[in-house]
């Protein structure tokens, strides 16, 4: 979105100072200083469809024809609000519910309260996030930075069983003013028992370069626990999944239990003292790894190749455009 474009655009300097005796040629994400989020208090519009695709799967997309799964990522800062145009053009009724922002009951995306659309329908459906802050009374008030998600809660049945079951479902991220902002971000959701709706032992795989700071998304779905764990990184238990210095008391983990629904975030530097390699990501529950549950994150080497790792002929890889 358009803050994020403006923040890929002001890289600061390159690597202004490392410890370390062994320099790298690039100035890579961990040695230039981070870009952080600006303040928040803006005001977007998007418009965001649901549609079925061409598999009998079904996806949300920013444009007519363009939808995906899972659906497109949307960023904003606490403070902001978002005003969504959905456009259903399905020939089912769907809707689009969030999880951890403000919205009115209008915005909930339920047959409940009818915020549901009608097939060829549209309605806005309204997000506001707000910044921490103390009550009148004296109590702490939770800010709305997280990582969370939005999906269907309608198609199949009153729940969205059907909708979530084909693909309806994406990433939602809220920053708080000064957050580390990361290179590239990949969302991994295990939904029933596959990721991203991809068939079984083919992924997804995402790339980067030694160096960058990658974010991942990691939501669940369906009908089943899970431990998400990855090869290589680990990353802090807490909102942003990084420390905020050396006495951050937040556990370093590389292994989490999640259930239906559930959604975290982390950032971790490609290869960091580990290197390039095509480093598995998968979930550990021992009969859901032999069934496919395994993608690889690709992290390159800076002349772009990845040491020891043949790709299958068609095995497709995300990276960032
Ligand atoms: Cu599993």
């Amino acid at each position: 979105m358009d803050r994020r474009g403006f923040n890929r655009r002001v890289l600061l300097g390159g690597a202004a100072l490392t410890t370390s005796l062994s320099m790298v040629p690039k100035a890579t994400g961990a040695d230039r200083a981070a870009r952080t989020a600006a303040a928040g208090g803006e005001v977007r519009h998007l418009k965001l469809y649901a549609e079925k695709l061409a598999d009998g799967q079904m996806g949300y997309g920013f444009e007519k024809g363009k939808a995906t799964v899972p659906g497109p990522l949307i960023e904003v800062t606490e403070g902001d609000t978002v005003h969504i145009e959905f456009e259903n053009t399905m020939d089912v009724a769907a809707s689009l519910h969030v999880h951890g922002l403000d919205y009115e009951i209008t915005s909930d995306g339920t047959r409940l309260n009818k915020s549901h659309v009608e097939p060829g329908g549209t309605r806005t459906y309204t997000w506001r996030t707000h910044a921490p802050g103390r009550r009148k009374d004296g109590t702490w008030r939770a800010g709305s930075a997280g990582y969370w998600h939005y999906h269907d809660h309608v198609v199949g049945t009153e729940h969205g069983t059907g909708g979530i079951r084909k693909g309806l479902y994406g990433p939602v991220i809220v920053r708080r003013a000064g957050d580390v902002l990361p290179d590239m971000t990949y969302t991994i959701v295990f939904n029933d028992m596959l990721i991203n709706n991809k068939p079984a032992h083919s992924g997804p795989n995402f790339e980067a370069t030694v160096g960058d700071r990658v974010e991942f998304v990691m939501i669940t779905h369906g009908e089943f626990y899970h431990t998400f764990h990855m090869h290589g990184h680990r990353w802090a238990d807490n909102r942003t999944g990084m420390l905020t210095g050396p006495d951050d008391p937040s556990q370093v983990i590389d292994n989490k239990i999640v259930g239906p629904a559930d959604s975290f975030g982390f950032q971790v530097i490609a290869g960091e003292g580990v290197g390039a390699g095509a480093w598995m990501y998968h979930c550990h529950v021992q009969s859901h790894s032999d069934m496919g549950m395994v993608g690889l994150f690709l992290v390159k080497k800076t002349d772009g190749t990845i040491p020891g790792y043949e790709p299958h002929e068609h095995e497709p890889h995300e990276h960032e455009h």
